[in-house]
């Protein structure tokens, strides 16, 4: 429902801006998470040794690449089937690494925080309240499949 080409095309312009400057985009990412949660930085391997964020950090980059990627594939994926669908291997593999980690139900609000922060940041004056929504639609249905496979479930 309310999910078409006007919001793959919102969304993938959004994404097309962020894969300009993913050594800086994806240090925003991280770095507006440990901003709203600091108990996050912790988790992650290769921020847990330094103080700061990691400059130049590939691991990082990485990860924060994941999860645009991801989130961009779902808006496809909700245009084409009108749901996320996610190879059954790869649901049980997130759901086990992020239950390992100590991940639980809030730190996904969180997470969804930081990335519409880099998305508004990252499109100034193309940013919109239906770009806004494309990408938190489809986070949501995202983050809905993976939570789905942790313990708490949802
Ligand atoms: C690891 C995606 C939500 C924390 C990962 C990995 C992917 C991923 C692809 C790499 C798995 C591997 O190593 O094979 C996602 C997506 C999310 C999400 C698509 C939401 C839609 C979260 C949340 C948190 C989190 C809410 C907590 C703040 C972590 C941590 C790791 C991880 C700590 C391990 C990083 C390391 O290697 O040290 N995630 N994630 N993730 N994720 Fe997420
Ligand atoms: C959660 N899981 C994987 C990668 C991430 C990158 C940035 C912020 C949160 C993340």
């Amino acid at each position: 429902c309310g999910f078409g080409e006007r919001e793959v095309a919102l969304v993938r312009s959004s994404w097309d801006r962020l894969m300009q400057n993913i050594p800086h985009y994806s240090i925003r990412f991280f770095t507006s998470i440990v901003e709203i949660a600091p108990v996050s930085k912790d988790m992650f391997s290769f921020l847990r040794d330094s103080d700061e964020i990691p400059l130049n950090s590939p691991q990082l980059e990485a990860h924060a690449v994941k999860v645009f990627k991801m989130t961009y594939e779902s808006a496809i994926q909700l245009q084409e089937k009108g749901e996320v669908v996610i190879e059954d291997s790869t649901l049980k593999h997130l759901g086990f690494v992020h239950v390992k980690k100590g991940v639980l139900e809030p730190h996904f609000e969180v997470l969804k925080g930081a990335l519409l922060n880099i998305i508004k940041e990252a499109m100034r004056e193309k940013w919109s309240e239906d770009m806004n929504n494309a990408w938190s639609t489809s986070f949501d249905e995202l983050a809905t499949a993976i939570k789905r496979e942790m313990t708490f479930s949802v």
